[in-house]
C-alpha cells in the first residue's frame, strides 16, 4: 500500500506528469500491486485491485489516458490469484508497450505534415506532439519551434529543455505573447489530456486561445494524441471535469492574505472546440475531430456495457 500511495502522491503532485506517462505509470503501478498483495484469496484479491485502480483513477481527474489505462488493466480474469497476476502482468505490458509504440507512430505520421522551413508553436509539453517534431527534425526538415512558457507550472520549460537536446531552433515566450507571434507561425502542434466524442479537445489551460489565434489566423491546428485519450464515457452524455488546482501555484499564500476581496482560479485545461482543430493526428491514422465518434467505437472497443458497470 505504501508505494501504491507514493505513485498517487507523484501523479497527483504532478512529479510524473503528462497524460500518457500519468497512464503507464498507472498501469504499471497496478501491475506491481498485484504481485505484492500477499493474499491467496481471489476475492480479497480483485477487492484490493479495485480500490487501488480507483485511488490512482482519482489522482488527476482530466487526463481521460488514465482511467482508460487502470480500465485496460482491470479487464483481467482468472479463478485465482496467479492466474489474475499472469493477466493483469500480460494486460499492463501489453498496455504500456501499445503507449509507447503509438507515441512512434503519432511522429512518423504527423511528421508528414510538417514542411521544410516550417515554424511549429506548441504549448505545454506533450510527448506526442514532439514525436512529431523529433520525427520532422530527423527527415533533415529545417524546423523552429515557439514554445509557451505554460503558466503557472511552467511545462514549457521541459518541452524547451527536450527540443534543445534534439538540436531543434526553439523561442520560448511568455503565454501572452501567442498571437503577438503566430503570424511567424506555419503550424500548431498541441498535445490532449481528453478527446471528447464530439471532437473537442481537453488540453493544458491556454490551449483554447492558442487554437483560437491560430484559426484567426489561418493557421493549421494539429492534435496530437493516442486513441486512449479519447473520452468513451462522453458518449453516455458525461462531461469531461476540469481540474482546479490548488491557488498557490498562482500566488503565495503570503501574498493573497494582503488583499481582502480576492479569490484565485487555477483551472489546469481547457475546451478546445473541434471547430479550432485540423487534424488529430492518432496511431492508426489522422482524422478530422469529426471522426472522433468512430476511433471511440471502432479502436477503443469498449461496450456501452462495460462503460456503464465500470467507473474507473
Ligand atoms: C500536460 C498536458 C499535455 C497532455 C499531453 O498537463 O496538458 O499537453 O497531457 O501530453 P500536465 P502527452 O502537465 O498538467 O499533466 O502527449 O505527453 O500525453
Amino acid at each position: 500500500m505504501k508505494q501504491l500511495a507514493e505513485t498517487a502522491r507523484k501523479i497527483h503532485e504532478m512529479e510524473i506528469r503528462g497524460a500518457g506517462k500519468i497512464a503507464r505509470t498507472a498501469a504499471a503501478e497496478l501491475r506491481d500491486y498485484a504481485f505484492r498483495l500477499r493474499t491467496h484469496d481471489i476475492i480479497e484479491f480483485n477487492e484490493k485491485m479495485r480500490i487501488a485502480a480507483e485511488l490512482l483513477v482519482s489522482m488527476r481527474p482530466t487526463a481521460v489516458s488514465l482511467p482508460n489505462a487502470v480500465r485496460a488493466v482491470k479487464r483481467y480474469k482468472g479463478g485465482t490469484v496467479e492466474d489474475a497476476r499472469r493477466s493483469i502482468k500480460e494486460l499492463a505490458d501489453g498496455f504500456i508497450a501499445g503507449s509507447e509504440n503509438a507515441i512512434k507512430r503519432i511522429g512518423d505520421i504527423g511528421s508528414k505534415r510538417v514542411r521544410d522551413g516550417d515554424t511549429i508553436m506548441t504549448h505545454c509539453n506533450s510527448a506526442a506532439a514532439i514525436s512529431i517534431m523529433a520525427a520532422a527534425y530527423a527527415q533533415g526538415k529545417d524546423i523552429r519551434v515557439i514554445n509557451t512558457e505554460s503558466r503557472p507550472r511552467m511545462q514549457g520549460h521541459l518541452t524547451t529543455r527536450q527540443l534543445d537536446v534534439l538540436g531543434i531552433k526553439t523561442s520560448l515566450i511568455v503565454d501572452s505573447a501567442v498571437r503577438y507571434f503566430m503570424k511567424e507561425v506555419d503550424i500548431v502542434i498541441m498535445g490532449a489530456d481528453a478527446v471528447t466524442a464530439n471532437g473537442s479537445v481537453i488540453n493544458k489551460i491556454g490551449t483554447s486561445q492558442v487554437a483560437l489565434s491560430a484559426k484567426e489566423s489561418r493557421k493549421n491546428v494539429i492534435i496530437a494524441a493516442e486513441t486512449y485519450k479519447f473520452s468513451p464515457r462522453t458518449i453516455l452524455g458525461d462531461l469531461v471535469d476540469i481540474e482546479e488546482r490548488d491557488r498557490g501555484e498562482v500566488i503565495s499564500p503570503e501574498k493573497l492574505s494582503e488583499f481582502s476581496n480576492v479569490t484565485v482560479k487555477n483551472p489546469a485545461f481547457d475546451v478546445t472546440p473541434r471547430e479550432y482543430i485540423d487534424l488529430i493526428c492518432t496511431e492508426v491514422g489522422g482524422f478530422p475531430p469529426e471522426m472522433a465518434y468512430v476511433i471511440i467505437k471502432d479502436f477503443l472497443g469498449w461496450g456501452i456495457e462495460e462503460m456503464n458497470s465500470n467507473g474507473a
